[in-house]
């Protein structure tokens, strides 16, 4: 039997210059090149990942970071469900930028997956930025760093299935919520068998998430 595949658009934003196109290349066709091709509009590629026992079709769109924040037009972010915010280690401006970066994309999409990369680890030697200062700016936005290098494919995949299984944790939460207000019997202080099911899953749904929610203040590095 035919089973329908579940998609799942992914943002990935960012200063120009920072990689992104390239990691959208790497991730979806292991491809790299150190050429500099700017992208212009807007453009974006397919790749089927396998994520537990899932597999989920990913649509990773790609934008111009030189069109900035302000002029990327709404379509682009309508209906994703995760994003990575893109910096390079030897642009200092690219990393100011991020709380621009995830703004926008709370603006837009509300608060979906997101994580930020850290990439061209490779010039670390040229770098424009302390970890430390990366750490804090990550602690800040309450995001999940990971710190890359698309040249060598280092942390590529990883970044793209933390976002999916973030992205189904939030899910998960919704579903929880919209069970709990849609299934209490009005006007009873009786339960159906049904809403009863119903919220004694919700409640351990809930439990299982608490238990694997990391701290608020936690950010995890990821190397
Ligand atoms: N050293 C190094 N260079 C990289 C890495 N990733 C990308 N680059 C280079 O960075 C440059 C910009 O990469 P792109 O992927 O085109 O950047 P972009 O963010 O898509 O740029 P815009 O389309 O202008 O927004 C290219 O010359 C890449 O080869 C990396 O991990 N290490
Ligand atoms: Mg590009």
């Amino acid at each position: 039997m035919l089973q329908s595949q579940r998609g799942m658009k992914v943002l990935v934003v960012g200063s120009r210059c920072v990689g992104k196109t390239c990691l959208i290349k790497q991730f979806c066709r292991a491809t790299y090149s150190d050429e500099y091709t700017k992208t212009m509009g807007v453009d974006f590629m397919e790749k089927v990942q396998r994520v537990g026992s899932e597999d989920v079709k990913l649509m990773l769109w790609d934008t111009a970071g030189q069109e900035g924040f302000t002029s990327i037009t709404r379509s682009y972010y309508k209906g994703a469900e995760a994003a990575v915010l893109v910096f390079s280690t030897t642009d200092r401006a690219s990393f100011e930028a991020l709380p621009a970066w995830r703004d926008k994309v709370l603006d837009e999409c509300g608060d979906v997956a997101m994580a930020l990369l850290q990439n061209k680890v490779d010039l670390i030697e040229q770098s424009a930025v302390s970890s430390e200062e990366v750490e804090a700016m990550a602690r800040r936005l309450n995001l999940c760093l990971y710190r890359g290098c698309v040249r060598e494919d280092l942390n590529v995949e990883s970044v793209f299935t933390y976002l999916v299984e973030l992205a189904d944790k939030k899910a998960n939460r919704k579903a929880s919520k919209y069970v709990d207000s849609s299934e209490k019997p009005e006007n009873s202080g009786a339960m159906t068998p049904r809403a009863r099911l119903s919220m004694s899953e919700s409640i351990r749904n809930q439990t299982q998430q608490k238990k694997q929610q990391p701290k608020k203040d936690l950010v995890c590095l990821l190397m």
